[in-house]
């Protein structure tokens, strides 16, 4: 089950919902890339050398991917280009993996839709 999953999440991530409170500067983070839609930031428990959560600065019901809607179809797509130039800024020429975790037996942890950018080391596949 989930607790299988080694997510930590900080302090003031007490409620499931705490990336408003990054969004809103209320929790500090390391932001690595701002536009009007997106907000990319490190990971607090990083599982890899470069490890950055990019999300949604409106969440409009995306608690998690399997609440998309077709009118999510374009944050999905800004998104997934946001983590690509993300990897690019980071300098991961060489690979970089880009994860969703979904629900209870996909390790979500925090329930505000998040694009996981890892690199900086070989990956392994299948994941576990
Ligand atoms: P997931 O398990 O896929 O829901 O990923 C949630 C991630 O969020 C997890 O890797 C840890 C990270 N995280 C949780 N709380 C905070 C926080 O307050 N600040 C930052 N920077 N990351 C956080």
């Amino acid at each position: 089950g989930a607790s299988s999953c080694k997510t930590r999440a900080s302090p003031g991530c007490g409620l499931q919902l705490c990336f408003d409170k990054i969004i809103a500067k209320e929790i500090p983070s390391s932001i690595v890339y701002e536009d009007e839609k997106v907000l990319a930031f490190r990971d607090i428990n990083p599982q890899a050398p470069v490890h950055i959560l990019v999300i949604p600065k409106v969440r409009d019901g995306l608690t998690g991917l399997d609440k998309a809607e077709p009118r999510h179809a374009e944050i999905l797509g800004q998104l997934l280009y946001a983590a690509k130039v993300v990897a690019e800024k980071e300098g991961l020429a060489n690979g970089y993996r880009v994860v969703i975790n979904n629900g209870a037996e996909g390790c979500q942890s925090v329930y505000h839709l998040h694009v996981h950018v890892l690199g900086g080391r070989q990956m392994k596949w299948p994941p576990g």
